[in-house]
């Protein structure tokens, strides 16, 4: 019983240290593992830096040498299987003599999976599960991508009261304030793709990088991913051409190509940024997996709405979204108020 206990405190340990400051998150998740001696004394401690670095079992067997024999890993996720940018965590603890592993949260990652029956093969004994649902929210975009096989989507707009996104003459300034514009950069600073349709390129030509207030021009290793979807050209002349981030000009207009192409390339938040028919066309294909609206306190009466047609008849047909926050950004004429929500998913999706 002490040593079951032992195991917890080094799982809470271990989502602890998963948990640290600093590393980035994705296309990595964060991993966190504690080695425990036989007689239940922690010898070692680790985690995962991000992409490239050791996992964290590597780290924490690196750290505990020859008293990892005939001990304990206690680790966030289940062991990788694979060699990929490191080689697998599975063969690295068998190697190390280690006798038990206690794991939370699964790997469902189709290049990882398979650590535990690699373990238990080797006469390891293995237990997975513990704290899983905890583990689980240490990386919840990276779950999420691995377990439906596509990056997680935020749909931001920014709208009037009346949901307008622009004037009858198609001017927009400024629907969204100075305060929602760096709360804008906030949010796409946290995702690993910005995607829009060529529309939004050829008629409001964005450069679609992430400046903060404090660091104006984030460096070009900071940048993410921007993405263009659609089937016309993005002449050189546009903003997206520039050097200050990467671009990929996804050449289709089916949402799920789209997310599959940047699923591909190891992207797993997408910040969809594009005018009302890319809009439309996510939800309609339920791609939406949370909604960022500003709404000025602003009335047009008339002009583009914020999403295209849905397609939707009649009010029983309506989308219903959960509301899972509510904030006030600025004062005065700058007032917009940020509304985050989450589409209820429809019976048949
Ligand atoms: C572990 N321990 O600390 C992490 C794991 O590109 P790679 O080789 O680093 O592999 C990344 C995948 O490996 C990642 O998507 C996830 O499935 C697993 N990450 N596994 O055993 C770790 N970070
Ligand atoms: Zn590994």
């Amino acid at each position: 019983m002490a040593y079951r206990q032992a195991e917890q405190a080094a799982m809470a340990r271990a989502l602890d240290l998963a948990r640290t400051p600093g590393v980035p998150t994705g296309p990595n998740p964060r991993v966190g593992c504690v080695i425990l001696a036989p007689d239940g004394r922690v010898v070692a401690e680790g985690f995962h830096r991000g992409a490239g670095t050791p996992h964290a079992e590597v780290d924490a067997l690196d750290r505990a040498g020859d008293l990892a024999r005939g001990g304990t890993a206690v680790v966030t996720l289940e062991p990788c299987n694979h060699s990929g940018r490191t080689g697998p965590c599975a063969v690295a603890l068998v190697d190390a003599g280690v006798a038990r592993v206690v794991y939370a949260q699964s790997d469902h990652n189709p290049v990882a999976v398979g650590g535990a029956e690699t373990l238990k093969r080797s006469g390891v004994d293995v237990e997975g599960g513990l704290m899983a649902d905890e583990a689980r929210t240490v990386n919840p975009v990276w779950t999420f991508a691995v377990e439906h096989g596509r990056p997680y989507v935020t749909w931001k707009f920014a709208t009037t009261l009346d949901g307008r996104s622009a004037a009858a003459d198609g001017t927009s300034r400024w629907v969204s304030s100075r305060p929602a514009r760096l709360d804008t950069h906030r949010l796409r600073g946290l995702c690993d793709a910005i995607l829009v349709g060529t529309e939004t390129v050829l008629v409001d030509d964005p450069q679609l990088t992430v400046r903060d207030e404090h660091d104006e021009n984030l460096p070009r290793e900071r940048q993410l991913l921007r993405a263009v979807m659609g089937l016309r050209d993005v002449p050189a002349d546009r903003r997206v051409r520039d050097d200050a981030a990467d671009t990929v000009v996804l050449h289709t207009r089916d949402p799920h190509e789209a997310l599959a192409e940047l699923f591909a390339r190891d992207r797993q938040h997408v910040f969809l940024e594009g005018g009302p028919t890319l809009a439309a066309a996510f939800l309609a294909a339920d791609l939406v997996d949370e909604v960022v609206a500003y709404v000025a306190p602003m009335l047009l009466g008339a002009g583009r709405s914020a999403v295209g047609d849905l397609g939707i008849g009649t009010i029983s047909q309506a989308r219903h979204l959960d509301v899972t926050d509510v904030h006030v950004l600025g004062e005065g004429a700058e007032t917009n108020v940020r509304i985050t929500m989450v589409p209820q998913r429809r019976a048949s999706a």
